[in-house]
């Protein structure tokens, strides 16, 4: 199945009114890759949240409009506790990192003494703050690979604990956490596309599942699959994560066909944010993010050790 974006029609003036208060708030606009087509055209930068997150780190704004969710704007907050963070819609949470919390995690390290804990972006601060290093997908091999302990507490996603697992040799223990919208992705929608479409490539995310992993010639962050599409000789690419990922692929590459294995991988979460939700948010300066700085400073320690990786 073929998803093209749905266009929708975006009036000229909720744009303009944005653009003129994001000038006069002296903000920036950061937007997820899984984000709305339209939220990301309007945006100064558009990345994955590692490269989000070294974005929010060096701007000069006062203010940034974290359009993706929760977590990444914790994220921007913890690296730049001097700037409004503003996420433009609280609700606009992640179920995986609500998969482990920090009461969890603190009994589990006790349970390991000697044991670091690596934690995947997608974790509330108060769960970074319990972690040595964080990791994002497109970095997760390196961070592991860093550390020199054989045996490693990974949370919270075991698909993405799992590829890493395979990748480096390392003993993982693996927390049981999933992405909703990644465990959708199946492995029969894959091989339908393949079965109609012999000569495409497949590239899916680490968050999938094993089983689709092996189906796939390439396993790839978000950054990851752009730069592939980017590189590959194929002209047909099933593209195994969010679908929000498919608007950036067509406008990099628009002679290129990209295939959503189905219309289930669809991130609600990331699609709350709305342009009209980023002018309420820019006109009424809601909703700050605030991180008590018992929790920021060691989360920024676990994030600053990854940012601090080559
Ligand atoms: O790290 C991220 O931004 C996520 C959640 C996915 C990806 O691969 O970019």
């Amino acid at each position: 199945m073929s998803i093209s974006d749905t266009k929708k029609i975006v009036p000229a003036s909720l744009v303009e009114e944005i653009l003129g208060l994001k000038e006069a708030r002296r903000a920036v606009l950061l937007a997820h890759n899984y984000q709305l087509g339209e939220v990301q055209d309007i945006a100064d930068f558009v990345g994955d949240s590692l490269e989000l997150s070294r974005q929010a780190a060096a701007t000069e704004a006062e203010v940034i409009v974290f359009c993706g969710v929760k977590f990444m704007a914790e994220t921007a907050k913890i690296l730049s506790p001097e700037k409004t963070v503003l996420l433009p819609d609280l609700q606009a949470g992640c179920p995986l990192c609500d998969m482990a919390t920090a009461e969890e995690v603190r009994a589990r390290k006790a349970s390991l003494p000697g044991v670091p804990v690596v934690s995947y972006v997608n974790t509330t601060a108060d769960v970074k703050a319990e972690s040595d290093i964080c990791c994002t997908s497109s970095n997760a091999v390196k961070v592991v690979e860093s550390l020199p302990q054989e045996e490693i507490l990974f949370l919270p996603d075991r698909n993405l604990g799992s590829w890493t697992a395979e990748q480096t040799g390392k003993r993982l223990i693996i927390w049981d956490g999933y992405c909703i919208t990644h465990q959708r992705i199946l492995s029969e929608h894959i091989l339908g596309l393949k079965e109609k479409y012999p000569d495409a490539e497949v590239v899916v995310h680490p968050e999938c599942t094993p089983e689709v992993r092996r189906l796939a010639n390439a396993v790839r962050s978000t950054s990851g699959i752009l730069r592939y599409a980017r590189e590959s000789s194929a002209s047909t690419i099933i593209v195994g994560t969010e679908i929000g990922i498919l608007h950036r692929l067509k406008k990099e590459n628009p002679e290129k066909v990209f295939l959503a294995p189905s219309a289930l991988p669809v991130c609600p979460n990331m699609k709350r944010i709305t342009l009209e939700k980023v002018l309420w948010s820019l006109e009424e300066m809601v909703y700050p993010i605030e991180i008590p700085e018992e929790i920021r400073v060691p989360a920024k320690r676990a994030i600053d050790r990854m940012l601090a990786l080559p």
